[in-house]
């Protein structure tokens, strides 16, 4: 089946973004190669992404875009997980959520893909290496491989400066979403509109700022995220001495005076960060200082959060970080979706990377699921 693209708009055309909860097909990666980004080689990296893949495809399958270069390499860490396809698919870095598609659903259960450009979080002002013309390709492979009808989006944005309830509601961050190295000719309402257009969305919630020292501009995905309709987990320190302190209290004072789209008062749940967390020495020796334009040095801040987690079919997938927060985070997580079963699999190598499981993931909404189900 050929994927079409489109020149309308998925809200035209009655597709909104189901929520992370509603039911995939499938999740899609990325396997991590670039050596100026994963220290030794990407070795340890490959690892970590290999276990995330296994942690998930306990719940669904996954497919994961590969270089031919490393084809092969990867073919033979994953050739006994039979829930785990691999593709070739060229790239600049192994950010599925940002560089693959955001999958929108019709009333009829028909899914489509939203195909976003992207300019590696800033393009030339302060994005995070050049070029990035494999990366902006993805979306579009994806759609092709599944022979899903594409809509190519007017505006620069990464799917990990997003996140919506299925209900209307879209949340995000002013400091990544209106940062003049995105779309500096669109005002906030016009990018609101946009959201309308493309998500199918009603309302937008905008927090000020992210988790300190994130290279993405403070995505949404890394600092909060529903729960649940009318619920969101916010990033937290009862530190007032860290940074993140004023970032998380300004969005629990914005959220706390917030309705959402079907006019509920957003019910606030606080997860704590861990750490604070910092490169260390080793670790920045292991990236080779090249094309990347983030240099990492020792004490570089990780922006490390638990809220970087997947939801999948029946379970969820979250970052440890050998921290005393890991075991406080999964059992704030687990208590608020019993019916979910949540791992956790180690998340460092993937915070050097600059991100964690939400930003190396992207699910696909199952397709004809209303028919399915009924
Ligand atoms: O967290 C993400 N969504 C992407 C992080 C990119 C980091 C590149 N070094």
């Amino acid at each position: 089946m050929a994927s079409v693209t489109l020149s309308s708009t998925p809200q035209a055309d009655g597709f909104s973004m189901p929520a992370e909860w509603q039911p995939h097909k499938q999740t899609w990666m990325i396997w991590p190669e670039r050596t100026d980004n994963w220290r030794l080689g990407a070795k340890l990296a490959q690892n970590a992404f290999c276990n995330v893949a296994k942690a998930i495809a306990e719940f669904e399958p996954v497919t994961i875009g590969v270089s031919a270069r490393q084809y092969e390499n990867a073919a033979a860490h994953l050739a006994e997980y039979p829930a785990i396809r691999i593709v070739e698919i060229s790239n600049n870095d192994a950010w599925m959520r940002d560089t693959g598609p955001t999958f929108v659903r019709n009333a009829a259960g028909k899914v489509r893909g939203i195909d976003w450009v992207f300019n590696a979080w800033g393009g030339l002002q302060g994005g995070l290496y050049f070029p990035w013309d494999q990366d902006d390709l993805v979306a579009r492979k994806v759609l092709q491989i599944e022979g899903i009808d594409r809509y190519r989006a007017d505006i620069i944005l990464e799917g990990g400066a997003i996140h919506v309830d299925g209900e209307g509601t879209l949340l995000t961050t002013e400091y990544c979403l209106l940062n003049s190295n995105r779309n500096p000719e669109l005002t906030k309402e016009q990018i609101e509109e946009r959201m309308r257009e493309y998500l199918g969305i009603e309302k937008v919630l905008w927090l000020p700022r992210g988790i300190v020292d994130d290279e993405t501009d403070e995505h949404i995905d890394n600092v909060a995220c529903f729960i649940a309709p009318g619920e969101v987990l916010l990033a937290w320190t009862d530190d007032s001495s860290d940074p993140q302190y004023a970032h998380s209290v300004a969005a629990l004072e914005y959220l706390s005076q917030q309705t959402d789209a079907q006019g509920r008062p957003i019910k606030v749940h606080k997860l704590p960060v861990p750490g604070p967390l910092y490169m260390t020495a080793e670790e920045a020796a292991g990236v080779d200082p090249i094309d990347a334009t983030q240099p990492r040095r020792e004490g570089n801040r990780l922006a490390g959060s638990y809220i970087n987690f997947l939801f999948c079919n029946g379970g969820i997938v979250m970052p440890a970080f050998d921290d005393p927060m890991d075991s406080v985070a999964k059992e704030i997580i687990q208590s608020l979706c019993p019916d979910h079963r949540v791992i956790q699999v180690p998340g460092r190598e993937i915070l050097l990377g600059g991100g964690n499981i939400h930003c190396i993931t992207q699910q696909q909404p199952i397709d004809n699921w209303l028919s399915k189900t009924a």
